[in-house]
This record gives C-alpha cells, structure tokens and sequence, in this order.
C-alpha cells in the first residue's frame, strides 16, 4: 500500500513566551497523534519553506529538530524524515537514527550530497523547486513544466548514483507550489504519471496548498476535501507516499483508493 507522511512543524510560535521548550513539546504530541491516527513516516521540520518564508541559522534548525527526532525515535518504531536542505543537519539527523532526508533543494546544497552519500542506508527526498523560498511565487515560468522538472529530478538522480547513493534509496517530487502558477499545479499533477514512470518511488505534497485554495476559494483550514481529492488522483497517477497534516483522513481515502485498485 502507498505510505502516508504525517507533517509535524517545530517552529516556535513569536507570540507566546513557551519558547523552544513549548513548541518540542507540542511537536512530539503532534507526532504521536499523527503516529496514532496511522502515519507511516512522520516529516520533521524545523525550517519553513513556505513562499515567502525567512531563512534560520544551522544551530536554531538543529535545536529544533533533533532532540524530537531522539525522542520519536526512542519511543515509537515509525519511520522518521527530517525536511532539511543544510548539510549539517542532514548529518545530524542520519546520526539521530533518521530513515529519510527530505531536501526541497534536491541536494543542490553545498556539501549536501556528501552528507547522504555518508550513510549507505538514509533515503532521501529530491524535490523540484524553481527559485528559493523568499521569491518563488512571483513570476514562475517554465518552457514546459512536466518536462523541464522530468529533466531536473532526473540531473538529480544522476548526481546522486554518482556520489553512491544507490537509486533504491532515492524518492522523487514535483514540489507542488514551489515556484509554480495554478495551471502548472493542476499540469503536473494531471501528468503524474510521467514522474511514476520513472522508477522512482514519487512523493507528492498538496496538503492545504494554497492552488487549492485558488480553486476553490477556501481558507487555509478549509482545504481538506481539495487536498483528498488530489491525494486519491496522485495515487491513481501513480504516486507512493502522500504528504500531509490530515493523516486520519488520508490513511481512510488511500484505503479505498487500494481497495478498488488492487
Ligand atoms: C513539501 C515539502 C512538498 C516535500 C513542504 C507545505 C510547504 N517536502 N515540504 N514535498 N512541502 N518533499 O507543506 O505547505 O511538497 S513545506
């Protein structure tokens, strides 16, 4: 059955004084709620890398995310993804036990290939992003979306054998909503199966994303029957793990979706 990837933020929250200390604590419920309404893997992240978002320092992400992972680690047998795009926390969090490196950089960072190539066990993530964070959503272009990313992801996977990281190691995503318009979300994911054809594992992340809001003319917390929809189609494309913050709901959809498929 395709994985469910359970979204658990560690990002203390500047309006009330709990600080670090607060936000791991919340962060470890939500990733035993999560574990508990069925997630396969729980993705860690200590860094926003939503449009827009400000950058953090390597020892803050670090702070953030490792005593978790330690703690998730010793406490429950689920897998574990550390969404990180800096080397050193790559190299942190694969010492900490993790099972994925999920890099939105697709491992462009410096010394970021080396940090996975170190272990002959991590997996990792490569996501397509055109742009950085900061700018991304202002003037996304492309000669053609499906095939301009099919060409990145597979430099990228190349890159990765290259260095030695075995290519059953490797998962691949389009990074729905990192530098890209409405029409290229909906393109991409009307062409999944061009990414599924490739051999790799796909991992696609629409939860809440705010193309479904467009379309639908929701709020952010109103966005879980769009998010369903697209997380059923995704599987029917071909996809393996879906990521998202509703786990409960999803676990049920992919159910159904396996039950008639398979
Ligand atoms: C994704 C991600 C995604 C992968 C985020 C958000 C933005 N990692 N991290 N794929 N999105 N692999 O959740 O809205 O789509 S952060």
């Amino acid at each position: 059955m395709q994985k469910v990837m359970g979204i658990v933020n560690v990002t203390p929250d500047s309006f009330s004084d709990g600080g670090l200390f607060l936000s791991q604590n919340n962060a470890f419920k939500q990733a035993k709620q999560l574990i508990a309404e069925g997630a396969d893997i729980i993705d860690i992240g200590g860094e926003s890398t939503r449009p827009g978002a400000e950058p953090v320092s390597v020892q803050e992400e670090l702070d953030r995310v490792i005593p978790l992972v330690e703690k998730i680690r010793a406490e429950f047998s689920v897998s574990i993804s550390v969404d990180t795009s800096k080397s050193l926390v790559m190299r942190e969090a694969i010492a900490a036990g993790v099972d994925i490196i999920n890099d939105v950089m697709a491992l462009t960072g410096e010394d970021s290939i080396a940090a996975v190539a170190a272990s002959d066990t991590v997996k990792v993530c490569l996501m397509h992003m055109q742009g950085e964070p900061r700018t991304m959503q202002k003037n996304p272009k492309y000669d053609n979306v499906i095939e301009d990313i099919k060409a990145f992801l597979l430099m990228r996977t190349q890159a990765c054998i290259n260095a030695g990281i075995t290519s059953n190691r490797i998962i691949i995503d389009p990074g729905f909503g990192f530098g890209k318009t409405v029409v290229h979300n909906l393109l991409l994911m009307k062409n999944l199966q061009v990414f599924s054809q490739l051999g790799y594992p796909v991992l696609v992340g629409i939860s809440r994303k705010s193309f479904i809001g467009n379309i639908l003319n929701k709020q952010v917390t109103e966005r879980l029957y769009g998010s369903l929809a697209l997380a059923v189609l995704a599987i029917s494309k071909g996809a393996s793990i879906i990521r998202t913050h509703d786990v409960a709901a999803t676990v049920d959809a992919l159910k159904m979706t396996d039950a008639v498929l398979n």
